[in-house]
């Protein structure tokens, strides 16, 4: 295949509550979709998931663009691409930046399915038909409103709650959350909010027999994280210290997690994303999809990656309603009884709505021309 146009669009979504963590809140997301052509006129898409701002990881919509645009983009634009597996290959000289190349990476995969007559769940070897689906929730104001949530969460079916802590709201927002629901699949993410001085506090939470305690310390550290759980019982679950394989080769390596949530943006695009899950399964790691707030676009690359055999929990891949007062694809993703569907169309399954893109979108940038690398 071979790409002769990508669009850039960006566009505001309001989110129908603003999602509270230790690193911050999201209100308004800035969702950059793109839109790839091929010579054929196949049209794939791709989602820039980063936050406005670098607080989850480095990255920001605005890095995300400069580096599709002047870096990513250049590599692959009117270039042969016999398989989406080449793309990360070509991609090795650009650092990190692993949003922005999951972004255009996601494009190319979309349209490689289509060209193939397949389902993207099936091109990147998904067998599952159906997937389980937990619920994270954001910070809450009180505890009794997070309570109702999480009733809320667990009437509409949904098979894992995670909560949000952070110094101060933990230990009892846990026990209280025990006391009040019974032995239901709990887990707690700390957005790396605590440090080795806390590890009575963290050691304390192992009373509470929660599934897992995900990234409690730095964003890029292995090394305490493995000191840690040494010492606890509760299994650690790695986010942000995650960005590659050779990372989860070194987290195993010390011992750093039991524990991997994948997200395809936070490791650079569906080809690692599918290292990491093969390296998982052979090492017996457990696997879940992790999620960025993402639009549509996003959360259809996550349902096609969770149908893979090796995602062992539940993800967070919730009802696009769940976010959102309009997503930008036709069917919404759809969340019954704790399940989504895996689609059955060809590509991402789901019709994107480029009119309502079109109308939203504060930004459009069109590069078709060929581009010379800068560099390198
Ligand atoms: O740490 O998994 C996280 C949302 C934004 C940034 C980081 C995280 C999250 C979530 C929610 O926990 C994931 C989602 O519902 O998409
Ligand atoms: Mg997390």
């Amino acid at each position: 295949m071979k790409l002769t146009e990508v669009t850039l669009y960006t566009m505001k979504m309001r989110m129908k509550t603003p999602f509270i963590t230790s690193f911050g809140t999201v209100q308004d997301k800035t969702v950059i979709v793109i839109k790839a052509t091929d010579e054929t006129g196949v049209i794939g898409w791709g989602e820039g998931v980063a936050f406005d701002a670098p607080s989850y990881t480095e990255e920001t919509a605005k890095t995300t663009l400069h580096i599709l645009k002047d870096f990513l983009i250049p590599i692959v634009l009117h270039r042969e691409i016999a398989h989406p597996d080449e793309v990360n290959s070509l991609f090795q000289p650009i650092r990190r930046n692993m949003m922005a190349k999951s972004a255009i990476e996601g494009a190319i995969w979309d349209v490689y399915a289509q060209l193939t007559d397949q389902t993207l769940a099936t091109a990147i070897g998904g067998t599952r038909d159906k997937i389980a689906i937990g619920i994270s929730i954001g910070l809450q104001p009180t505890s009794e409103q997070l309570f109702q949530v999480i009733e809320k969460r667990l009437n509409e079916g949904y098979k894992r709650i995670k909560i949000k802590i952070k110094p101060g709201k933990d230990i009892e927002l846990v026990r209280a959350i025990r006391e009040r629901f019974g032995t239901i699949p709990l887990m707690a993410d700390a957005n790396s909010a605590y440090t080795m001085e806390d590890l009575p506090l963290l050691k304390e939470l192992d009373k509470y027999e929660l599934m897992m305690i995900e990234q409690p310390l730095a964003y890029d550290d292995l090394v305490e994280h493995a000191m840690l759980q040494k010492t606890l019982a509760t299994p650690i679950c790695l986010d942000e210290s995650i960005t590659s394989l050779a990372d989860v080769k070194r987290a195993v390596m010390l011992g750093s997690c039991k524990v991997v949530n994948l997200k395809i943006a936070r490791v650079g695009g569906i080809t690692e994303a599918k290292k990491i899950h093969d390296y998982c399964v052979e090492q017996g790691i457990n696997l879940w999809c992790g999620g960025m707030l993402e639009a549509g676009i996003g959360r259809a690359h996550a349902v096609a990656i969770s149908s893979l055999s090796g995602f062992t929990m539940p993800g967070d891949t919730a009802g696009s309603s769940h976010y959102w007062y309009e997503d930008i694809i036709e069917p919404e993703v759809v969340v019954e009884n704790g399940f989504i569907q895996v689609p059955k169309k060809t590509g991402l399954g789901y019709k994107v709505k480029q009119s309502f893109i079109e109308q939203s979108a504060d930004q459009k940038i069109v590069l078709s021309k060929r581009l010379g690398f800068i560099n390198t």
